[in-house]
């Protein structure tokens, strides 16, 4: 195991629409990266673990109903309640993949109709990401496969307008708004390969990988 303790973890997240298949490529890059000997550790947004998440995986199950306001700042919450561990990881050399960060938040939010703006707001002081990886799946594709599981935003005309949120965060406009600066890649439809092309590649890797 590679401890990297001079150089921090690389914070990696991977956004893209429900069933477009991050869970299987977060799995498969920790694989990859664990081969190469570095410490890594898979995390995910929302995190239904703690008392906040509990709320958030009520409201998206239908148990219970919030102001649209509420839930996207629950969401952002659970985000800051993790915010010093995932600082201690990094800094000891642990890179996180985590599935789903702010831009979920932003992008489902303002595909309710919240202002783009207020929706950023509270995600400033987060710690930015050095890789996004978008997997840009077509919307009807997605919902093809094997269905969605019945939770609240699981529906495809919703999914279609969370899709043009994610491509309009794709502009530059939210760079430096956070610690960090910010990259978006986009890559072809998981169907089509077996891991995202640019992390295949370990020179594209090192490209991020001690900032
Ligand atoms: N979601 C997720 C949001 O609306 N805002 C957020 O900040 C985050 C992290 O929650 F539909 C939405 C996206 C998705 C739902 O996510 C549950 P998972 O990845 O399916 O558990
Ligand atoms: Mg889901």
């Amino acid at each position: 195991r590679v401890e990297n303790s001079d150089s921090r973890g690389a914070l990696i997240v991977l956004e893209g629409l429900d069933r477009s298949g991050k869970s299987s490529q977060s799995n498969r890059l920790l694989s990859y990266l664990d081969s190469l000997g570095h410490a890594a550790e898979l995390w995910r947004f929302p995190d239904r673990t703690t008392s906040v998440g509990q709320m958030i995986s009520a409201y998206l199950s239908n148990k219970s109903q919030l102001d649209d306001h509420t839930i996207h700042l629950l969401f952002s919450a659970n985000r800051w309640e993790k915010r010093s561990l995932m600082e201690n990881q990094l800094k000891k050399g642990t890179t996180l993949i985590v599935d789903r960060y702010s831009y979920s938040g932003v992008a489902f939010s303002s595909a309710k109709g919240l202002d783009v703006e207020w929706c950023k707001a509270p995600e400033v002081g987060l710690l930015a990401p050095d890789l996004v990886v978008y997997l840009d799946i077509p919307p009807e594709k997605a919902a093809e496969r094997g269905g969605y599981g019945g939770e609240r935003y699981e529906q495809l005309e919703f999914q279609r307008q969370v899709a043009q949120y994610y491509q309009a965060l794709r502009d530059s406009s939210w760079k430096g708004t956070l610690l960090h600066s910010l990259d978006v890649f986009l890559c072809k439809p998981v169907s089509q390969m077996t891991m995202a092309p640019q992390l295949k590649s370990s020179a594209f890797l090192r490209s991020f990988w001690f900032l």
